[in-house]
């Protein structure tokens, strides 16, 4: 069979399940995944290598109404992508879509029209993710499918978290890269530092366990990551989690230090099997005013575009 490959982008609202199906995808948790909206900051590369293709996914952050200055980056970034691409995946949350139907409104709200109309404006391929399937009934789903048909052939409803659907995503895929080799080697799954990723499973973590403004006020910043004995099989991490207010960062340190040794624990255990190593996950809460406004603090944390 002929190997195909090319770059595809997953678009969508926030907290529709892109990361979940990136890392679905990749097959290793390299992703930020939270319950809240608006995890994902940054675009992130993950190789998803099947036997006969090698697609190059960029996660992005969810397009959503733009009101601070960093939040317009993060759309930014979101339309950036759009422009490198063979095809666009369109992840969408399946549920609201079946009660949309069922209160007899239009399918596609304002927000998701705009969507629809940047992306169908790229002019590339353009394949509708159906996510979350296992939160509805098979019958809620079809008219669903029916109802967007004439955006797009290439419909499929799959579920990220459950990992079921994914063949179908595969082959729908398959259809709209171009016959060429890979442009990374097989057993490569992503070429972001591994610096990055486990910033991000750290904040992952602060993300799913705060609430209020807390999360949207939080990065981590990883100050060494010492692998002088990774070769015995051991990984030294020293992270800042930076937030904006004494209040804020009293409370990712909770109680008696609850909090951060709940996030600490939660994300040394995903890191370890991502580095595939023991790791000693060192965390420091620090409170650095307006770091969401500061250029050069945002830089640092490649969070400037
Ligand atoms: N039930 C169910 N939940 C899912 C599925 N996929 C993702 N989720 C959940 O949906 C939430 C959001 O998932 P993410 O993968 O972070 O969503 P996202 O689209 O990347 O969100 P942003 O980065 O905020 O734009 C998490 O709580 C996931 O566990 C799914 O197939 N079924
Ligand atoms: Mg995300």
């Amino acid at each position: 069979m002929s190997f195909r490959s090319g770059t595809v982008a997953l678009i969508g609202r926030p907290n529709a399940g892109k990361s979940s199906l990136l890392n679905a995808l990749v097959g290793e948790r390299i992703a930020a995944v939270s319950s809240r909206p608006q995890t994902t900051r940054n675009r992130v590369l993950g190789l998803w290598n099947a036997e006969d293709m090698q697609v190059v996914l960029l996660d992005t952050p969810g397009l959503h109404d733009a009101w601070t200055v960093f939040n317009q980056r993060m759309v930014a970034v979101s339309e950036g992508v759009l422009d490198e691409v063979e095809a666009i995946c369109w992840i969408l949350d399946i549920e609201p879509l079946v009660a949309a139907l069922a209160k007899g409104a239009p399918i596609l709200d304002a927000q998701l029209i705009t969507v629809r109309d940047r992306v169908l404006a790229r002019g590339v391929p353009l394949l509708l993710v159906l996510n979350k399937i296992d939160r509805v009934q098979k019958e809620q789903a079809l008219p669903v499918i029916a109802a967007l048909a004439e955006l797009s052939p290439l419909i499929v409803p799959l579920s990220a978290k459950k990992g079921t659907g994914l063949d179908a995503l595969a082959k729908a895929i398959r259809r709209v890269l171009p016959v060429q080799p890979g442009l990374y080697p097989q057993d490569q799954l992503t070429t972001e530092t591994e610096r990055f990723i486990v910033a991000e499973l750290i904040r992952e973590r602060v993300m799913e366990h705060t609430e209020q403004e807390v999360p949207y006020a939080t990065a981590v910043d990883i100050e060494r990551f010492d692998e002088s004995s990774r070769e015995a099989g051991k990984v030294h991490i020293h992270a800042k989690i930076l937030v904006e207010k004494e209040s804020q960062k009293a409370i990712v340190i909770g109680q008696g230090g609850k909090m951060i040794k709940r996030i600490g624990t939660e994300a040394r255990k995903t890191i370890a099997g991502l580095l595939g190593c023991q790791v000693r996950l060192d965390l420091f809460v620090v409170v650095e005013r307006d770091w969401t406004r500061n250029p050069r603090l945002l830089r640092e944390l490649g969070l400037d575009g």
